[in-house]
């Protein structure tokens, strides 16, 4: 390397790595890339941060957010019975309503409330059975908006079904024309079992001729008949697009009994399909027809992770018909996911943080500019932590953001000074 001067160089970062030790290290950014990494480098750079080996990890990975509802709760009335049904009512009142601007505004400021928490990379489901399309298009400009500081995919989701009586089948292929990214479906709240499994079958169509990802709301609910990750994990081995299709929530899996399950987790191990868990929203909206014992309502997160298949973990909701509460921060979702899924030992609860960041890549399939390494785009994040426990049992504030090779935002860690009277005062 020359004597040029860098953009960005970080001193003292307590790197992370998802297979081997942390290590400290100088690295340097020139350009939006990394161009170099080492125990100590010997430039100068306009911008010099000395990390004081804090903990520095590729950004997170929101892999499952409804952007074109956050921001919505209580619009036009709140969510009293919990449940995902009463959600889907509310929504669609509120969907009556949207206006590009109002899906424009809401999702840019909730992009911004995470990226300034260190998300860089996003997977929103847009709702396609609306017959305008406007959470859609509204979504498809905001990917352009804002793609110089975070990388958003958006899924074409129709929310009230495939096949329930009116269009939507071919607002699906619409959102195709119109360059989604993902297809996505809900074969649990199709009218019938039958319908369920014809949409998944049309789903993988799609894909097939359009070239794009599969990400299916699957068994969202607490049903143990609900059994339409049998049927996606099929379709993904007959076509080998394994690695290019997530089945999201699958809640019902947490409901299966021990026979079924453990004969689905076989055969799960013949495709390499991405899972992901939203453990903030289903703890809450799932067993609510419970009494006692309630059930969790949420996925095999920890035996899906034991066998090797890639789960992450996403948020689903901010302040919308489903939930309303939620900042958008990643390490809330993850503590969630140690609690709610008992990942409480140490590899597990790393675990829980691989889950918000590299498997989150592996699921969006951007692995190929994901991670901090030589030659990548510059994308990274700093935490008030010393490690990936450290972080999510104080839910550590991300103090830099980089993305880009640009700072995009800073954060100060509270300092919380203690006032009270102290023994030595006498
Ligand atoms: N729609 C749905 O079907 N399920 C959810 N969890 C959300 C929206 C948030
Ligand atoms: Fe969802």
């Amino acid at each position: 390397m020359s004597s040029q001067v860098l953009d960005l160089l970080l001193r003292r970062c307590r790197l992370i790595h998802l297979d081997q030790p942390a290590e400290t290290v100088d690295i340097a950014i020139q350009a939006g890339r990394i161009v170099a990494i080492a125990p100590h480098l010997d430039q100068s750079a306009q911008l010099e941060l000395d990390i004081q080996e804090q903990m520095v990890s590729p950004p997170f990975v929101e892999s499952h957010i409804h952007l074109d509802s956050a921001l919505t709760a209580g619009e036009p009335r709140w969510n009293q019975s919990g449940t995902l049904f009463e959600g889907i009512e509310i929504w669609r009142d509120r969907k009556q309503s949207l206006t590009i601007k109002d899906v424009k505004q809401r999702a840019i400021a909730t992009l911004k409330q995470q990226a300034m928490q260190g998300v860089l990379f996003v997977r929103s489901h847009a709702d396609v059975s609306e017959q305008n399309l406007i959470a859609l298009k509204g979504l498809l400009e905001v990917r352009e908006e804002v793609k110089d500081w975070i990388t958003l995919q958006v899924v074409a989701f129709p929310q009230d079904g495939v096949y329930d009586g009116s269009k939507n089948e071919e607002l699906m292929e619409e959102a195709l024309r119109l360059g989604v990214d993902v297809v996505g479906g809900i074969p649990h709240y199709e009218l019938t079992r039958e319908d369920g499994v014809r949409s998944i079958h049309r789903i993988f169509e799609l894909a097939q001729k359009y070239d794009r990802l599969i990400d299916i709301h699957c068994d969202e609910i607490d049903d143990d008949q609900s059994r339409f990750l049998e049927v996606v994990a099929a379709c993904a081995l007959r076509t080998d697009m394994g690695a290019r299709v997530t089945a999201s929530h699958t809640t019902a899996f947490g409901s299966y009994n021990n026979a079924y399950a453990f004969k689905l987790l076989g055969f799960l191990q013949r495709t390499p399909i991405n899972f992901i868990a939203n453990p903030l929203i289903n703890i809450t909206l799932q067993g609510r027809a419970d009494t006692y014992p309630k059930r969790r309502g949420v996925t095999r997160v920890k035996e899906l992770w034991q066998q090797g298949q890639n789960v992450s973990l996403g948020h689903d909701c901010v302040q919308d018909p489903w939930y309303s509460l939620g900042t958008g921060n990643m390490l809330d979702v993850a503590s969630m996911a140690v609690h709610v899924c008992q990942m409480t030992g140490t590899p597990e609860i790393d675990a829980c943080y691989n889950m918000i960041t590299w498997h989150g890549a592996k699921t969006l399939h951007i692995e190929d500019q994901y991670g901090v390494e030589v030659g990548k785009p510059a994308n990274l994040i700093v935490l008030d932590a010393g490690d990936r426990y450290d972080a999510i049992r104080r839910r550590a504030t991300v103090r830099y953001v980089i993305s880009r090779g640009k700072l995009l935002a800073h954060t100060e860690p509270p300092n919380p000074q203690w006032k009270g009277e102290s023994k030595d005062e006498g």
